[in-house]
Protein backbone atom coordinates (compact mmCIF):
# COMPACT_ATOMS: atom_id res chain seq x y z
CA UNK A 1 0.00 0.00 0.00
CA UNK A 2 0.96 3.37 -1.00
CA UNK A 3 1.48 5.96 1.97
CA UNK A 4 -1.47 8.33 0.92
CA UNK A 5 0.07 11.47 -0.41
CA UNK A 6 0.19 14.25 2.26
CA UNK A 7 -1.52 17.45 1.01
CA UNK A 8 -1.91 20.55 2.78
CA UNK A 9 -5.13 22.91 2.39
CA UNK A 10 -3.90 26.01 1.12
CA UNK A 11 -3.53 28.18 4.26
CA UNK A 12 -7.59 28.86 5.08
CA UNK A 13 -8.32 32.04 7.20
CA UNK A 14 -10.29 29.12 9.48
CA UNK A 15 -12.26 32.61 10.78
CA UNK A 16 -13.40 32.93 7.61
CA UNK A 17 -14.10 29.32 7.05
CA UNK A 18 -16.04 28.72 9.96
CA UNK A 19 -18.06 31.80 9.10
CA UNK A 20 -18.67 30.57 5.95
CA UNK A 21 -19.49 27.18 6.96
CA UNK A 22 -22.57 28.44 9.45
CA UNK A 23 -24.02 30.13 6.46
CA UNK A 24 -24.08 26.96 4.56
CA UNK A 25 -25.46 25.04 7.64
CA UNK A 26 -28.18 27.56 8.22
CA UNK A 27 -29.13 27.73 4.86
CA UNK A 28 -29.33 23.08 4.60
CA UNK A 29 -31.27 24.24 7.54
CA UNK A 30 -33.57 26.06 5.68
CA UNK A 31 -33.96 24.12 2.34
CA UNK A 32 -34.36 21.04 4.77
CA UNK A 33 -37.51 23.51 5.75
CA UNK A 34 -39.31 23.47 2.53
CA UNK A 35 -40.80 20.07 1.23
CA UNK A 36 -38.38 18.77 -1.78
CA UNK A 37 -39.37 17.66 -5.00
CA UNK A 38 -37.64 14.43 -5.03
CA UNK A 39 -35.92 11.90 -2.52
CA UNK A 40 -32.90 12.65 -4.39
CA UNK A 41 -33.20 16.47 -3.67
CA UNK A 42 -33.98 15.70 -0.12
CA UNK A 43 -31.19 13.67 0.04
CA UNK A 44 -28.52 16.21 -1.55
CA UNK A 45 -30.45 18.78 1.25
CA UNK A 46 -29.37 16.53 4.25
CA UNK A 47 -25.44 15.52 2.96
CA UNK A 48 -25.07 19.26 2.71
CA UNK A 49 -25.99 19.21 6.37
CA UNK A 50 -25.02 16.14 7.88
CA UNK A 51 -21.83 16.66 5.85
CA UNK A 52 -20.95 20.35 7.42
CA UNK A 53 -22.53 19.32 10.75
CA UNK A 54 -20.99 16.26 10.94
CA UNK A 55 -17.42 16.96 9.42
CA UNK A 56 -16.54 20.51 8.07
CA UNK A 57 -17.19 22.66 10.96
CA UNK A 58 -15.74 20.28 13.84
CA UNK A 59 -12.79 19.37 11.25
CA UNK A 60 -12.23 23.02 10.78
CA UNK A 61 -12.54 23.69 14.82
CA UNK A 62 -10.27 20.61 15.60
CA UNK A 63 -8.15 19.09 13.11
CA UNK A 64 -6.13 17.43 15.65
CA UNK A 65 -9.59 15.58 17.04
CA UNK A 66 -9.52 11.83 16.33
CA UNK A 67 -9.22 10.33 12.48
CA UNK A 68 -12.47 8.72 11.97
CA UNK A 69 -12.41 5.37 9.66
CA UNK A 70 -15.28 3.78 8.31
CA UNK A 71 -15.40 0.36 7.03
CA UNK A 72 -18.09 0.99 4.39
CA UNK A 73 -19.88 -2.05 1.86
CA UNK A 74 -22.47 -4.53 0.62
CA UNK A 75 -23.60 -6.53 2.91
CA UNK A 76 -21.70 -10.26 4.08
CA UNK A 77 -18.44 -8.02 2.38
CA UNK A 78 -16.36 -8.42 5.93
CA UNK A 79 -16.61 -5.42 7.22
CA UNK A 80 -17.53 -6.55 10.84
CA UNK A 81 -14.74 -9.10 10.12
CA UNK A 82 -12.02 -6.45 9.40
CA UNK A 83 -13.00 -4.68 12.58
CA UNK A 84 -12.66 -7.47 14.72
CA UNK A 85 -9.20 -8.30 12.84
CA UNK A 86 -7.96 -4.70 13.52
CA UNK A 87 -8.92 -5.09 17.49
CA UNK A 88 -7.57 -8.65 17.23
CA UNK A 89 -10.66 -9.89 19.36
CA UNK A 90 -14.26 -9.89 18.40
CA UNK A 91 -15.71 -6.91 19.41
CA UNK A 92 -18.40 -6.19 16.36
CA UNK A 93 -20.74 -9.21 15.68
CA UNK A 94 -20.08 -11.01 12.41
CA UNK A 95 -22.15 -13.79 11.23
CA UNK A 96 -23.87 -15.81 8.25
CA UNK A 97 -27.13 -13.86 8.60
CA UNK A 98 -27.68 -10.71 5.95
CA UNK A 99 -27.22 -7.88 7.07
CA UNK A 100 -26.17 -8.53 10.92
CA UNK A 101 -24.69 -5.35 11.85
CA UNK A 102 -28.04 -3.42 12.53
CA UNK A 103 -25.89 -0.37 14.71
CA UNK A 104 -22.79 1.42 14.03
CA UNK A 105 -20.30 0.13 16.02
CA UNK A 106 -17.54 2.40 16.89
CA UNK A 107 -13.84 1.23 17.72
CA UNK A 108 -12.36 3.78 19.94
CA UNK A 109 -10.05 4.63 22.96
CA UNK A 110 -12.43 6.15 25.84
CA UNK A 111 -10.25 8.69 25.44
CA UNK A 112 -11.48 8.82 22.13
CA UNK A 113 -14.56 7.61 22.33
CA UNK A 114 -15.52 10.70 24.68
CA UNK A 115 -13.99 13.73 22.59
CA UNK A 116 -15.55 12.54 19.41
CA UNK A 117 -19.08 12.15 21.26
CA UNK A 118 -18.68 16.15 22.60
CA UNK A 119 -17.75 16.86 19.68
CA UNK A 120 -20.91 16.28 17.92
CA UNK A 121 -19.64 14.46 15.09
CA UNK A 122 -21.72 11.78 15.63
CA UNK A 123 -24.93 13.97 16.51
CA UNK A 124 -26.90 12.96 13.80
CA UNK A 125 -27.19 9.40 14.45
CA UNK A 126 -29.56 8.76 17.47
CA UNK A 127 -27.35 7.41 20.39
CA UNK A 128 -29.37 4.46 20.55
CA UNK A 129 -28.04 3.41 16.95
CA UNK A 130 -24.11 3.74 17.94
CA UNK A 131 -22.77 0.67 19.89
CA UNK A 132 -19.18 1.69 21.23
CA UNK A 133 -16.34 -1.25 21.61
CA UNK A 134 -13.59 -0.28 24.01
CA UNK A 135 -10.17 -0.19 22.45
CA UNK A 136 -6.55 -0.31 24.14
CA UNK A 137 -5.18 3.38 25.52
CA UNK A 138 -2.38 2.84 22.77
CA UNK A 139 -4.82 2.84 20.02
CA UNK A 140 -5.22 6.60 20.54
CA UNK A 141 -6.13 8.93 17.77
CA UNK A 142 -7.55 6.54 15.44
CA UNK A 143 -11.11 5.63 15.60
CA UNK A 144 -12.47 2.82 13.62
CA UNK A 145 -16.42 2.43 12.54
CA UNK A 146 -17.97 -0.64 11.72
CA UNK A 147 -20.63 0.38 9.53
CA UNK A 148 -24.23 -1.16 8.76
CA UNK A 149 -24.27 -2.38 4.79
CA UNK A 150 -25.36 -0.28 2.05
CA UNK A 151 -27.45 -2.57 0.00
CA UNK A 152 -29.72 -4.94 1.65
CA UNK A 153 -33.50 -4.46 2.47
CA UNK A 154 -33.04 -2.85 5.80
CA UNK A 155 -33.35 1.26 4.58
CA UNK A 156 -32.27 2.27 8.19
CA UNK A 157 -28.77 0.62 8.05
CA UNK A 158 -28.27 2.08 4.48
CA UNK A 159 -29.72 5.70 5.90
CA UNK A 160 -27.50 5.43 8.45
CA UNK A 161 -24.09 4.18 6.49
CA UNK A 162 -24.82 7.79 4.59
CA UNK A 163 -24.88 9.63 7.79
CA UNK A 164 -21.34 7.91 8.31
CA UNK A 165 -19.76 8.78 4.62
CA UNK A 166 -20.69 12.29 5.57
CA UNK A 167 -18.57 12.54 8.96
CA UNK A 168 -15.31 10.39 8.23
CA UNK A 169 -11.96 11.18 7.84
CA UNK A 170 -10.97 8.17 5.52
CA UNK A 171 -13.34 5.49 3.94
CA UNK A 172 -12.13 1.76 3.77
CA UNK A 173 -14.41 0.05 1.80
CA UNK A 174 -14.70 -3.65 2.04
CA UNK A 175 -16.18 -5.44 -1.05
CA UNK A 176 -15.38 -9.19 -2.29
CA UNK A 177 -14.56 -10.80 -5.32
CA UNK A 178 -18.31 -11.28 -6.63
CA UNK A 179 -19.80 -7.86 -5.37
CA UNK A 180 -17.39 -5.43 -6.52
CA UNK A 181 -19.09 -4.21 -9.75
CA UNK A 182 -22.92 -3.74 -8.19
CA UNK A 183 -24.35 -0.95 -8.78
CA UNK A 184 -25.56 0.44 -5.01
CA UNK A 185 -22.42 0.04 -3.62
CA UNK A 186 -20.92 1.79 -6.77
CA UNK A 187 -23.50 5.06 -6.30
CA UNK A 188 -22.01 4.79 -2.42
CA UNK A 189 -18.73 5.09 -3.44
CA UNK A 190 -20.16 7.87 -6.39
CA UNK A 191 -20.35 10.05 -3.11
CA UNK A 192 -17.43 9.05 -1.26
CA UNK A 193 -15.43 10.46 -4.17
CA UNK A 194 -17.59 13.07 -4.69
CA UNK A 195 -17.22 14.37 -0.97
CA UNK A 196 -13.50 14.32 -1.41
CA UNK A 197 -13.10 11.26 1.48
CA UNK A 198 -9.94 9.52 1.25
CA UNK A 199 -10.78 5.58 0.24
CA UNK A 200 -8.96 1.93 0.28
CA UNK A 201 -10.42 -0.77 -1.12
CA UNK A 202 -10.47 -4.09 0.60
CA UNK A 203 -11.00 -7.14 -2.11
CA UNK A 204 -12.18 -9.95 0.05
CA UNK A 205 -13.05 -13.27 -0.82
CA UNK A 206 -10.93 -13.67 -3.75
CA UNK A 207 -10.85 -17.16 -5.35
CA UNK A 208 -7.62 -18.81 -4.43
CA UNK A 209 -6.76 -19.73 -8.19
CA UNK A 210 -4.12 -17.87 -9.34
CA UNK A 211 -5.47 -17.23 -12.58
CA UNK A 212 -8.97 -16.11 -11.68
CA UNK A 213 -7.32 -14.10 -8.56
CA UNK A 214 -5.12 -12.20 -11.13
CA UNK A 215 -8.25 -11.64 -14.00
CA UNK A 216 -10.36 -10.50 -10.98
CA UNK A 217 -7.86 -8.07 -9.65
CA UNK A 218 -7.32 -6.73 -13.02
CA UNK A 219 -10.87 -6.39 -13.56
CA UNK A 220 -11.76 -4.72 -10.09
CA UNK A 221 -8.49 -2.20 -10.75
CA UNK A 222 -9.52 -0.95 -14.45
CA UNK A 223 -13.35 -0.20 -12.55
CA UNK A 224 -11.82 1.53 -9.34
CA UNK A 225 -9.10 3.34 -12.18
CA UNK A 226 -10.78 6.66 -12.64
CA UNK A 227 -9.61 7.62 -9.67
CA UNK A 228 -6.16 5.93 -8.11
CA UNK A 229 -7.37 3.54 -5.01
CA UNK A 230 -5.43 1.88 -2.53
CA UNK A 231 -6.19 -1.93 -3.26
CA UNK A 232 -5.65 -4.61 -0.38
CA UNK A 233 -6.58 -8.26 -1.53
CA UNK A 234 -7.90 -10.75 0.75
CA UNK A 235 -8.14 -14.54 -0.41
CA UNK A 236 -11.38 -16.52 0.02
CA UNK A 237 -10.55 -18.87 3.13
CA UNK A 238 -8.21 -16.06 5.15
CA UNK A 239 -10.32 -16.21 7.68
CA UNK A 240 -9.38 -15.51 11.75
CA UNK A 241 -11.63 -17.84 13.67
CA UNK A 242 -10.09 -16.39 17.11
CA UNK A 243 -11.39 -13.61 16.32
CA UNK A 244 -13.99 -14.10 14.06
CA UNK A 245 -11.91 -11.74 11.63
CA UNK A 246 -9.92 -11.78 8.58
CA UNK A 247 -6.20 -13.13 8.82
CA UNK A 248 -4.02 -11.10 10.32
CA UNK A 249 -1.53 -11.33 7.76
CA UNK A 250 -3.71 -10.69 4.90
CA UNK A 251 -4.93 -6.98 6.34
CA UNK A 252 -1.36 -6.25 7.32
CA UNK A 253 -1.22 -3.02 4.81
CA UNK A 254 -4.53 -1.61 6.52
CA UNK A 255 -3.52 -2.60 9.92
CA UNK A 256 -0.33 -0.64 9.68
CA UNK A 257 -1.46 2.11 7.92
CA UNK A 258 -3.87 2.26 11.10
CA UNK A 259 -1.04 2.13 13.57
CA UNK A 260 0.55 4.27 11.55
CA UNK A 261 -1.46 6.76 11.63
CA UNK A 262 -2.46 5.93 15.45
CA UNK A 263 1.60 6.58 16.27
CA UNK A 264 2.22 9.89 13.97
CA UNK A 265 0.28 13.23 14.67
CA UNK A 266 1.44 14.63 11.50
CA UNK A 267 0.62 11.65 9.99
CA UNK A 268 -3.14 11.96 11.26
CA UNK A 269 -3.06 15.81 10.39
CA UNK A 270 -2.27 14.99 6.86
CA UNK A 271 -4.71 12.36 6.47
CA UNK A 272 -7.35 14.74 8.58
CA UNK A 273 -6.14 17.67 6.37
CA UNK A 274 -6.42 15.64 2.89
CA UNK A 275 -10.02 14.95 4.11
CA UNK A 276 -10.64 18.65 4.40
CA UNK A 277 -9.79 19.78 1.80
CA UNK A 278 -11.19 17.00 -0.73
CA UNK A 279 -14.62 18.24 1.74
CA UNK A 280 -14.03 21.77 0.46
CA UNK A 281 -13.92 20.74 -2.82
CA UNK A 282 -17.00 19.42 -2.88
CA UNK A 283 -19.23 21.86 -1.35
CA UNK A 284 -19.30 23.69 -3.90
CA UNK A 285 -20.82 21.89 -6.50
CA UNK A 286 -22.99 20.17 -3.91
CA UNK A 287 -24.17 23.65 -2.71
CA UNK A 288 -24.58 24.65 -6.33
CA UNK A 289 -27.17 21.19 -6.87
CA UNK A 290 -29.53 21.74 -4.26
CA UNK A 291 -29.66 25.50 -5.69
CA UNK A 292 -30.44 23.41 -8.88
CA UNK A 293 -33.13 21.56 -7.23
CA UNK A 294 -34.66 24.56 -5.73
CA UNK A 295 -34.84 26.62 -8.84
CA UNK A 296 -36.50 23.56 -10.49
CA UNK A 297 -39.09 23.55 -7.43
CA UNK A 298 -39.93 27.35 -7.97
CA UNK A 299 -40.83 26.59 -11.79
CA UNK A 300 -42.83 23.98 -10.15
CA UNK A 301 -44.18 26.21 -8.32
CA UNK A 302 -44.86 28.78 -10.02
CA UNK A 303 -46.66 26.45 -12.79
CA UNK A 304 -49.17 25.69 -10.07
CA UNK A 305 -49.82 28.82 -8.57
CA UNK A 306 -50.38 30.35 -12.27
CA UNK A 307 -52.67 27.26 -12.71
CA UNK A 308 -54.58 28.59 -9.30
CA UNK A 309 -54.49 31.80 -10.37
CA UNK A 310 -55.77 31.98 -13.84
CA UNK A 311 -58.61 29.28 -12.91
CA UNK A 312 -59.66 31.69 -10.14
CA UNK A 313 -59.64 34.84 -12.73
CA UNK A 314 -61.63 32.90 -14.94
CA UNK A 315 -64.12 31.98 -12.55
CA UNK A 316 -64.45 35.60 -11.00
CA UNK A 317 -64.30 36.65 -14.71
CA UNK A 318 -67.67 34.81 -15.87
CA UNK A 319 -69.12 35.73 -11.91
CA UNK A 320 -69.29 39.61 -13.03
CA UNK A 321 -70.03 38.81 -16.50
CA UNK A 322 -72.99 37.16 -14.52
CA UNK A 323 -73.96 39.74 -12.66
CA UNK A 324 -74.00 42.28 -15.36
CA UNK A 325 -76.91 40.05 -17.29
CA UNK A 326 -79.81 41.65 -15.25
CA UNK A 327 -81.85 41.17 -12.38
CA UNK A 328 -81.23 38.66 -10.72
CA UNK A 329 -84.48 38.08 -8.12
CA UNK A 330 -87.08 35.91 -8.68
CA UNK A 331 -90.23 37.42 -9.78
CA UNK A 332 -93.05 37.88 -6.72
CA UNK A 333 -90.04 40.07 -5.40
CA UNK A 334 -89.81 41.85 -7.94
CA UNK A 335 -93.56 42.69 -8.28
CA UNK A 336 -93.06 43.95 -4.49
CA UNK A 337 -90.61 46.67 -5.08
CA UNK A 338 -92.51 47.65 -8.29
CA UNK A 339 -95.82 48.39 -6.24
CA UNK A 340 -93.28 50.19 -3.40
CA UNK A 341 -92.07 52.31 -6.61
CA UNK A 342 -95.76 52.75 -7.92
CA UNK A 343 -94.62 51.04 -10.66
CA UNK A 344 -97.36 52.71 -12.73
CA UNK A 345 -97.44 56.02 -12.09
CA UNK A 346 -93.67 56.17 -12.30
CA UNK A 347 -94.21 54.58 -16.05
CA UNK A 348 -96.62 57.44 -16.77
CA UNK A 349 -95.22 60.23 -15.96
CA UNK A 350 -91.79 59.36 -17.84
CA UNK A 351 -93.27 59.50 -20.44
CA UNK A 352 -93.68 63.18 -19.58
CA UNK A 353 -90.33 63.59 -18.87
CA UNK A 354 -87.83 63.59 -15.63
CA UNK A 355 -88.52 66.94 -14.64
CA UNK A 356 -92.72 66.25 -14.04
CA UNK A 357 -91.28 62.45 -12.61
CA UNK A 358 -89.26 64.38 -9.96
CA UNK A 359 -92.06 66.78 -9.17
CA UNK A 360 -94.50 63.58 -8.90
CA UNK A 361 -92.05 61.74 -6.43
CA UNK A 362 -92.93 65.00 -3.93
CA UNK A 363 -96.48 65.80 -4.59
CA UNK A 364 -97.97 62.52 -6.04
CA UNK A 365 -95.79 59.59 -4.48
CA UNK A 366 -97.70 57.79 -2.11
CA UNK A 367 -96.16 54.55 -1.26
CA UNK A 368 -98.57 51.97 -1.40
CA UNK A 369 -96.94 49.86 0.92
CA UNK A 370 -93.86 50.00 3.35
CA UNK A 371 -90.77 49.87 1.30
CA UNK A 372 -89.96 46.06 1.01
CA UNK A 373 -86.11 46.96 1.47
CA UNK A 374 -85.63 44.03 3.98
CA UNK A 375 -87.00 41.63 1.87
CA UNK A 376 -84.94 42.57 -1.88
CA UNK A 377 -82.27 43.02 0.09
CA UNK A 378 -82.17 39.42 1.81
CA UNK A 379 -83.22 38.21 -1.67
CA UNK A 380 -79.98 40.06 -3.56
CA UNK A 381 -78.04 38.67 -1.36
CA UNK A 382 -78.96 34.53 -0.75
CA UNK A 383 -78.97 35.12 -4.99
CA UNK A 384 -75.40 36.47 -5.10
CA UNK A 385 -74.06 33.96 -2.58
CA UNK A 386 -75.31 31.29 -4.39
CA UNK A 387 -73.87 32.68 -7.55
CA UNK A 388 -70.89 33.72 -6.26
CA UNK A 389 -70.36 29.71 -4.23
CA UNK A 390 -70.95 28.19 -7.55
CA UNK A 391 -68.09 29.92 -9.22
CA UNK A 392 -66.14 29.51 -6.19
CA UNK A 393 -66.66 25.87 -6.32
CA UNK A 394 -65.86 25.70 -9.56
CA UNK A 395 -62.90 27.52 -9.81
CA UNK A 396 -61.59 24.92 -6.48
CA UNK A 397 -62.46 21.60 -8.56
CA UNK A 398 -61.08 22.44 -11.70
CA UNK A 399 -57.77 24.11 -10.27
CA UNK A 400 -57.61 20.76 -7.94
CA UNK A 401 -58.42 18.43 -11.10
CA UNK A 402 -55.82 20.40 -12.61
CA UNK A 403 -53.37 19.96 -10.05
CA UNK A 404 -53.90 16.24 -9.41
CA UNK A 405 -52.89 15.75 -13.24
CA UNK A 406 -48.93 16.55 -11.32
CA UNK A 407 -47.09 14.47 -10.14
CA UNK A 408 -45.74 17.03 -7.49
CA UNK A 409 -49.09 18.66 -6.16
CA UNK A 410 -51.60 15.32 -6.92
CA UNK A 411 -50.61 14.32 -3.61
CA UNK A 412 -51.18 17.68 -2.02
CA UNK A 413 -54.63 17.59 -3.40
CA UNK A 414 -55.34 13.59 -2.63
CA UNK A 415 -54.78 14.78 0.92
CA UNK A 416 -56.85 17.74 1.28
CA UNK A 417 -60.36 17.13 0.04
CA UNK A 418 -61.72 20.21 1.05
CA UNK A 419 -60.00 21.92 -1.78
CA UNK A 420 -62.44 20.28 -4.33
CA UNK A 421 -64.77 23.03 -3.21
CA UNK A 422 -65.20 26.33 -1.61
CA UNK A 423 -63.96 26.54 1.86
CA UNK A 424 -66.28 26.60 4.41
CA UNK A 425 -65.90 30.17 5.21
CA UNK A 426 -66.78 31.77 2.54
CA UNK A 427 -70.30 31.57 2.51
CA UNK A 428 -70.36 33.69 6.09
CA UNK A 429 -67.30 35.78 4.62
CA UNK A 430 -69.68 36.60 1.37
CA UNK A 431 -72.29 37.34 3.54
CA UNK A 432 -70.98 39.74 6.21
CA UNK A 433 -69.25 41.34 2.94
CA UNK A 434 -72.44 42.15 1.10
CA UNK A 435 -73.69 43.76 4.51
CA UNK A 436 -71.07 45.97 5.01
CA UNK A 437 -71.40 46.92 1.08
CA UNK A 438 -74.85 47.20 1.67
CA UNK A 439 -73.67 50.25 4.18
CA UNK A 440 -71.40 51.83 2.34
CA UNK A 441 -74.49 52.24 -0.50
CA UNK A 442 -76.61 53.69 2.48
CA UNK A 443 -73.50 55.88 3.44
CA UNK A 444 -73.16 57.38 -0.19
CA UNK A 445 -77.21 58.17 -0.63
CA UNK A 446 -77.05 59.53 2.86
CA UNK A 447 -74.26 61.99 2.12
CA UNK A 448 -75.68 62.77 -1.03
CA UNK A 449 -78.98 63.73 0.86
CA UNK A 450 -77.07 66.25 1.95
CA UNK A 451 -77.21 68.21 -1.75
CA UNK A 452 -79.82 70.34 -2.22
CA UNK A 453 -81.03 68.91 -5.50
CA UNK A 454 -81.69 65.30 -4.50
CA UNK A 455 -82.77 65.84 -0.26
CA UNK A 456 -86.63 66.41 -1.09
CA UNK A 457 -86.82 63.35 -3.24
CA UNK A 458 -84.82 61.25 -0.53
CA UNK A 459 -86.98 61.82 2.12
CA UNK A 460 -89.75 61.04 0.04
CA UNK A 461 -88.88 57.75 -0.45
CA UNK A 462 -86.61 56.95 2.95
CA UNK A 463 -82.91 56.81 2.63
CA UNK A 464 -82.72 52.45 2.79
CA UNK A 465 -85.26 52.23 -0.23
CA UNK A 466 -83.64 54.51 -2.76
CA UNK A 467 -79.72 52.82 -1.25
CA UNK A 468 -81.91 49.01 -2.38
CA UNK A 469 -82.53 51.04 -5.65
CA UNK A 470 -78.92 52.01 -6.06
CA UNK A 471 -77.88 48.31 -5.32
CA UNK A 472 -80.06 47.51 -8.18
CA UNK A 473 -78.67 49.45 -10.44
CA UNK A 474 -75.81 48.09 -10.06
CA UNK A 475 -76.79 45.17 -11.89
CA UNK A 476 -78.81 46.38 -14.65
CA UNK A 477 -77.32 49.77 -15.09
CA UNK A 478 -76.46 49.81 -18.91
CA UNK A 479 -75.76 53.08 -20.89
CA UNK A 480 -78.07 51.95 -23.20
CA UNK A 481 -81.22 50.93 -21.27
CA UNK A 482 -84.27 51.66 -23.34
CA UNK A 483 -87.91 50.30 -21.96
CA UNK A 484 -88.31 47.85 -24.75
CA UNK A 485 -86.28 44.94 -23.04
CA UNK A 486 -89.23 42.25 -22.27
CA UNK A 487 -90.17 40.91 -18.91
CA UNK A 488 -90.56 42.07 -15.69
CA UNK A 489 -86.78 42.19 -14.68
CA UNK A 490 -86.13 44.41 -17.67
CA UNK A 491 -88.77 46.51 -16.46
CA UNK A 492 -88.08 46.74 -13.43
CA UNK A 493 -84.69 48.19 -14.36
CA UNK A 494 -85.78 50.86 -16.71
CA UNK A 495 -88.01 52.39 -14.17
CA UNK A 496 -85.34 51.62 -11.47
CA UNK A 497 -82.99 53.79 -13.62
CA UNK A 498 -85.56 56.85 -14.38
CA UNK A 499 -86.39 56.55 -10.58
CA UNK A 500 -82.60 57.73 -9.30
CA UNK A 501 -82.10 59.88 -12.46
CA UNK A 502 -85.42 61.51 -11.53
CA UNK A 503 -84.19 61.62 -7.50
CA UNK A 504 -79.85 62.27 -7.93
CA UNK A 505 -79.58 63.54 -11.96
CA UNK A 506 -77.78 61.17 -14.30
CA UNK A 507 -74.51 62.66 -13.64
CA UNK A 508 -74.31 61.66 -9.76
CA UNK A 509 -76.52 58.41 -10.31
CA UNK A 510 -74.38 56.98 -12.69
CA UNK A 511 -70.93 57.76 -10.34
CA UNK A 512 -72.99 56.17 -7.12
CA UNK A 513 -73.47 53.05 -9.36
CA UNK A 514 -70.13 52.63 -10.85
CA UNK A 515 -68.87 53.19 -6.72
CA UNK A 516 -70.83 50.83 -5.83
CA UNK A 517 -70.12 47.91 -8.37
CA UNK A 518 -66.47 48.69 -8.03
CA UNK A 519 -66.83 48.12 -4.22
CA UNK A 520 -68.99 45.25 -5.22
CA UNK A 521 -65.59 44.17 -7.64
CA UNK A 522 -63.32 44.52 -4.92
CA UNK A 523 -65.16 42.35 -2.40
CA UNK A 524 -65.55 39.30 -4.69
CA UNK A 525 -61.97 39.86 -5.80
CA UNK A 526 -60.79 39.73 -2.47
CA UNK A 527 -63.12 36.86 -1.62
CA UNK A 528 -61.64 35.28 -4.55
CA UNK A 529 -58.01 35.96 -3.33
CA UNK A 530 -58.74 34.17 0.01
CA UNK A 531 -60.06 31.15 -1.80
CA UNK A 532 -56.76 30.74 -4.43
CA UNK A 533 -54.46 31.43 -1.06
CA UNK A 534 -55.46 28.02 0.53
CA UNK A 535 -53.87 26.63 -3.05
CA UNK A 536 -50.67 29.07 -2.85
CA UNK A 537 -50.62 28.21 0.70
CA UNK A 538 -49.65 24.56 -0.30
CA UNK A 539 -46.61 25.44 -2.68
CA UNK A 540 -43.73 27.14 -0.95
CA UNK A 541 -43.21 30.82 -2.19
CA UNK A 542 -41.10 30.61 -5.62
CA UNK A 543 -39.29 33.97 -4.38
CA UNK A 544 -38.35 32.26 -1.78
CA UNK A 545 -37.23 28.82 -3.25
CA UNK A 546 -35.20 31.24 -5.92
CA UNK A 547 -33.52 33.17 -2.94
CA UNK A 548 -32.78 30.90 -1.38
CA UNK A 549 -30.75 28.99 -4.42
CA UNK A 550 -29.03 32.80 -5.07
CA UNK A 551 -27.75 32.50 -1.19
CA UNK A 552 -26.69 28.90 -1.33
CA UNK A 553 -24.54 30.06 -4.45
CA UNK A 554 -23.34 32.77 -3.23
CA UNK A 555 -22.15 31.25 -0.24
CA UNK A 556 -19.47 29.08 -1.93
CA UNK A 557 -19.12 32.33 -4.61
CA UNK A 558 -14.82 32.09 -4.55
CA UNK A 559 -14.44 28.93 -2.56
CA UNK A 560 -12.10 25.57 -3.41
CA UNK A 561 -13.14 23.91 -6.09
N1 LIG B 1 -15.81 -19.05 4.04
C1 LIG B 1 -15.47 -17.78 4.12
N2 LIG B 1 -16.27 -16.96 4.81
C2 LIG B 1 -15.93 -15.65 4.88
C3 LIG B 1 -14.79 -15.16 4.27
N3 LIG B 1 -14.76 -13.83 4.50
C4 LIG B 1 -15.85 -13.56 5.28
N4 LIG B 1 -16.55 -14.64 5.50
C5 LIG B 1 -17.76 -14.81 6.27
O1 LIG B 1 -18.78 -14.01 5.70
C6 LIG B 1 -19.65 -13.57 6.71
C7 LIG B 1 -19.81 -12.09 6.58
O2 LIG B 1 -19.00 -11.35 7.39
P1 LIG B 1 -19.38 -10.03 8.19
O3 LIG B 1 -18.08 -9.53 8.68
O4 LIG B 1 -20.47 -10.23 9.13
O5 LIG B 1 -19.90 -9.12 7.00
P2 LIG B 1 -20.36 -7.62 7.11
O6 LIG B 1 -19.76 -6.93 5.94
O7 LIG B 1 -20.08 -7.04 8.42
O8 LIG B 1 -21.92 -7.74 6.85
P3 LIG B 1 -23.12 -6.86 7.40
O9 LIG B 1 -22.90 -6.62 8.83
O10 LIG B 1 -24.33 -7.65 7.11
O11 LIG B 1 -23.11 -5.63 6.59
C8 LIG B 1 -19.07 -14.02 8.03
O12 LIG B 1 -19.75 -15.16 8.46
C9 LIG B 1 -17.62 -14.32 7.69
O13 LIG B 1 -17.07 -15.31 8.51
C10 LIG B 1 -13.99 -16.04 3.56
O14 LIG B 1 -12.98 -15.65 2.98
N5 LIG B 1 -14.38 -17.32 3.52
MG1 LIG C 1 -21.23 -6.25 9.82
Amino acid sequence: MYPLPICTVRAVDSTQLIERCDRLAALAGRRLAFPAANPAAEARARQLRDHLDGFVRPRVADIDAPLLVLLLGPTGAGKSSLLNTIAGAEVSKAGVLRPTTKDAVLYASEKDADRILAGGRLAAIGRDRLKLAAAPAGADGVAVIDAPDIDSVERDNRELADVLVETSDLCVFVTTATRYADLVPWEVLGRVRERGLPLVVILNRVPNDDEDREAIVADATRLFEEKPVDLIVIDEGDLDPRVNGLQRDKARPLLDRIALLSAEADERRAVATQALAGALRGLTPLAHSIADDLEHEAIDADALQRIAASTYAEELASLNRALQGGLLLREEVLRRWNEFVGADQVARFISTGIGRLRAMLLTVFRPAAAAPVTVVEAEMTSTLEALALRHATEAARRTAMAWSDRSQAAELVAGNPALWSASKGFGPAIREGLSAWMRTIVDDVRSHAGRKRAVAQIAALGVNAVAVAVMLGVFAYTAGLTGAEVGIAAGTAFLNQKLLEAIFGEGAMGELIANARSRLGELLTSLFEQERARFDALVPSPQGLRELAADLRAAVAGMAS
